[in-house]
């Protein structure tokens, strides 16, 4: 019988433990799938955060290693430059990245590590159980901000890849999302020509997915896909923010 679906050997032969309907194990696997394309399993090292996917080094069938909250692309550097023949990439929430992590991303894509970067936003902390991130949207319910995230009490939404697109060491930044099929390829094609820009040396590379969090959001995995295709894309516009080339 012909296979035309099967676990990428980039992945561990475990269930995950994700909630029902969260987007993060659909993430993991196009970032296995991606590594097992260009064939650099045995020379890939993953940084794993603090969040819901802190258990990612139980998931990817390839060395993980554990950050604190935030750190991952300081410890994705440091192994990068003494093992500058593997190839690295973090993966980080939100909370990881856009708050606790802000500065280490930012030195990070400056400097142009040649790292690759697996962000997921899904615009609330999910591991600690639902308190407001930076990329809560205006008016968005949280633990936090119960009556909606208020501008001027709370701030306005972090956008990453907007942020960082001026910065000369980034090679290549790309805002995806998981909410349907067709953009569940786009996303797999941009993760896979992030690694491949690591690959060739090329320099920075993150990618951002649209990612949902049912359990904290207070939705079903269906509603959850409706509300970030509702709510998130006009904010969190997709596309190329940089390419080289
Ligand atoms: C130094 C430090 N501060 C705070 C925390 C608590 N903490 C754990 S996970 C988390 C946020 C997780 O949210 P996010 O990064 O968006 O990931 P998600 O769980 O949504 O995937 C926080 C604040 C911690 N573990 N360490
Ligand atoms: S809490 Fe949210 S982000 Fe975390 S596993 Fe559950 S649905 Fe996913």
């Amino acid at each position: 019988m012909k296979v035309v679906f099967e676990r990428p050997e980039a992945l561990q032969n475990v269930p995950f433990t994700y909630c029902a309907g969260c987007t993060h194990g659909i993430i993991h696997r196009m970032v296995a799938e991606a590594i097992d394309s260009l064939g650099i399993r045995e020379k890939t090292i993953g940084v794993s955060p603090v969040g819901c996917a802190v258990f990612a080094y139980d998931f990817f069938n390839c060395d993980v290693v554990a950050a604190a909250h935030g750190r991952a692309p300081a410890v994705a550097t440091g192994i990068k430059r003494s093992h500058p023949d593997k190839y690295l990439f973090t993966y980080q929430g939100d909370g990881d990245l856009a708050a606790i992590g802000t500065a280490e991303i930012v030195h990070a894509a400056a400097r142009g590590e040649r790292i690759t970067v697996i962000f997921v936003n899904n615009a609330i902390y999910g591991m600690t159980g639902g308190q407001m991130a930076p990329t809560t949207l205006l008016g968005q319910k949280t633990d936090t901000t119960p009556y909606g995230r208020d501008a001027r009490a709370n701030g306005l939404p972090i956008r990453v890849c907007e942020l960082l697109q001026s910065l000369d060491g980034v090679a290549y930044i790309e805002r995806v999302s998981t909410h349907d099929p067709k953009h569940v390829l786009q996303a797999q094609k941009a993760i896979k020509k992030a690694f491949q820009y690591q690959v060739e040396d090329k320099g920075f590379t993150l990618i951002e997915l649209l990612s949902t969090c049912p359990s904290n959001w207070g939705m079903t995995p269906v509603e959850s896909l409706k509300w970030l295709e509702e709510n998130m894309l006009p904010y969190y516009k997709l596309g190329v923010y940089k390419d080289i080339g």
